[in-house]
């Protein structure tokens, strides 16, 4: 198995697809999604698109779905809900399709698509994401970080670094033999670095700052709880999970 890092959607070589791939929003877009099926959504479906989520949740009956729409950290006037993880209580998206749009987390399931697999990580989920690549033993992996419009974010990559601590650590692996990619190493060492003050992390983080003025400092608390959900948000058809 070898496994790369990378830590925007923009960075993924265009001409190559992964046995399995990994996208990671940790501030918010996957922990929502994760959270949301945990409670009970039917499923989740992305669009980096909102006048296209519109378009096709429409044919929905209105009682079997639920709007999520986000951009600049804000929810998106109109729909339902924002991307808060904290709104995905079963009361709100039990037996209903999630139909969500981010800024940056909906764009990087996107990109990976057509890998063979293709799951939402996220501190909240890390052991079940683990636990599937171990089991399935995939040659390549890819582990996309979010970021934020283009650029590297701290919060993606500290948790790409968890996912791949305990992979090294679960197959008993000197780093060099699991890394594909140098990103696999500094990942590693920036979560190990962080790893029991995760929530401080965040308040370093820019999109963590974003959030904070946005009022957002128990979504940060909630983002950081590791192995929180033994649910793994795995695509069923293209951008549905
Ligand atoms: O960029 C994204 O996809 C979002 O997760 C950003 S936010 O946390 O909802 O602001």
């Amino acid at each position: 198995m070898k496994l790369f890092i990378y830590h925007t959607p923009e960075l993924t070589p265009s001409s190559e697809v992964p046995d399995c791939a990994i996208a990671i929003d940790v501030l918010r877009a996957t922990t929502t999604m994760v959270t949301a099926l945990a409670a009970g959504a039917e499923a989740v479906q992305v669009f980096s698109d909102l006048d296209k989520l519109i378009h096709v949740s429409e044919a929905w009956p209105t009682e079997k779905r639920i709007r999520a729409g986000e951009r600049g950290g804000a929810k998106v006037a109109g729909f339902d809900m924002g991307n808060s993880p904290l709104d995905c209580t079963p009361e709100q998206v039990q037996g209903r399709r999630l139909f969500i749009s981010t800024t940056n987390g909906t764009r990087s399931l996107e990109r990976v698509q057509k890998a063979a697999s293709v799951m939402a990580g996220a501190f909240v989920n890390r052991r079940a994401v683990v636990n599937y690549i171990l089991s399935e033993q995939p040659e390549t992996v890819w582990i996309v970080g979010s970021g934020w419009e283009g650029s590297y974010s701290l919060e993606d990559t500290a948790c790409a670094g968890a996912i791949a601590q305990s992979l090294l650590k679960e197959l008993q692996l000197p780093v060099d033999q699991l890394a594909g990619n140098d990103e696999v190493v500094g990942a590693v060492t920036l979560f190990d670095q962080w790893k029991d003050r995760l929530l401080e992390l965040m308040h370093h983080a820019s999109h963590g700052k974003r959030l904070l003025r946005l009022d957002c400092d128990e979504d940060l608390k909630y983002c950081v709880q590791m192995d929180l959900l033994d649910v793994l948000p795995i695509q069923r058809e293209p951008g549905v999970l």
